[in-house]
């Protein structure tokens, strides 16, 4: 192997470990946007319980909109937060430093006091894994999150 070869060589191995990593985060941030009525492909209720989702993963294609019907059934507050992992990851540190306060509904996720039904619109533009999740004290890391699987070929 020659000088040239071995620089070249480096410089690939340089741009896979160095470059594609610090990319890679940037595109699969996008895990959707709040979605408009109109345009509504598909209704889900999904029943929040003490202290689970009744449903785990679904399934939906790259550009659709859902209209998430959330129910709590149980019999403590629970939310219904849409993120990718890191975003789940903030909104659980930000409800760990403020216990027992109520969260304004966000753009991305609703919060149900026992009894209350709310809906969320929300387009899934990108295909990838997104979560949905309760970020109540305790209820993250006691298995309240699911899994959607977007994915352009899956009906
Ligand atoms: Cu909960």
């Amino acid at each position: 192997m020659n000088f040239d070869k071995k620089t070249k060589l480096a410089s690939m191995a340089f741009l896979l470990l160095f470059i594609l990593p610090v990319s890679a985060p940037i595109l699969a941030a996008t895990f959707g946007q709040p979605g408009n009525a109109a345009q509504v492909d598909r209704t889900i209720k999904i029943t929040a319980l003490d202290i689970r989702f009744d449903k785990t993963k679904l399934h939906v294609r790259t550009g659709e909109t859902v209209r998430f019907i959330v129910i709590n059934k149980g019999q403590l507050t629970h939310e219904f937060i849409i993120g990718d992992t890191q975003e789940q990851t903030e909104h659980e540190q930000e409800m760990q430093k403020m216990p027992g306060l109520d969260m304004p509904n966000e753009p991305n996720g609703i919060m149900l006091k026992p009894g209350q039904t709310k809906t969320l619109i929300w387009t899934f533009d990108q295909g990838g894994v997104v979560e949905f999740a309760c970020h109540v004290p305790g209820h993250f890391a006691a298995g309240m999150v699911g899994k959607i699987l977007v994915n352009a070929n899956t009906k």
